[in-house]
């Protein structure tokens, strides 16, 4: 079962900039910041509200680390926006199963390595209507 909306990902060319726009315009702050090299991407995670499944949504500023990443030929191509959005599920596994049998491309074999230890995969956004979605399980039993 798909439980919440876990992230909208942002792609931006300048990442301190853009969490600067989210504090000052909304009074956003910074959770979580990392860098995913698999994935390419600077990230700061913004925690926007807890959830009822015990999770959070938040939204995932993406810039990217280098020219050959995804992030980085979609802003080339679209220039600054909204990138992906990610439901959240306590079995990302059996997610992607159930929806790569509905015929569904799923990205990943098995689930990658994603923001604060969550494991993760996506579905190609020729399948999904032109959105690149994510299906992410937080770390810690589904609870961040
Ligand atoms: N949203 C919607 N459509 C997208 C898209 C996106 N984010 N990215 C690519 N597309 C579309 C393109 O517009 C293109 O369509 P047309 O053929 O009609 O022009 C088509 O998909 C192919 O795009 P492409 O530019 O040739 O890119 P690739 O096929 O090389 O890669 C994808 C597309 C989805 C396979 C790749 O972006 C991917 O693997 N994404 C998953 C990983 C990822 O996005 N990581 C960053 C976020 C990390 C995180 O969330 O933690
Ligand atoms: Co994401």
């Amino acid at each position: 079962m798909l439980t919440r909306i876990d992230h909208i990902g942002i792609a931006c060319f300048d990442l301190d900039r853009t969490v600067e726009f989210y504090r000052s315009t909304y009074g956003f702050e910074v959770f979580h910041s990392e860098v995913n090299e698999e994935q390419g991407v600077r990230e700061a995670m913004l925690r926007i509200n807890g959830t009822d499944d015990g999770g959070a949504s938040y939204l995932q500023l993406l810039e990217p680390t280098r020219e050959d990443s995804t992030v980085a030929k979609w802003l080339a191509k679209n220039g600054e926006g909204v990138h992906h959005i990610a439901f959240g599920t306590a079995d990302v596994d059996a997610e992607a199963a159930d929806i790569r049998d509905k015929g569904v491309r799923v990205l990943y074999d098995e689930p990658r390595t994603g923001s604060m230890g969550s494991r993760i995969t996506f579905l190609h956004p020729k399948d999904c209507g032109g959105v690149l979605t994510e299906l992410v399980t937080s770390a810690a039993g589904g609870h961040r």
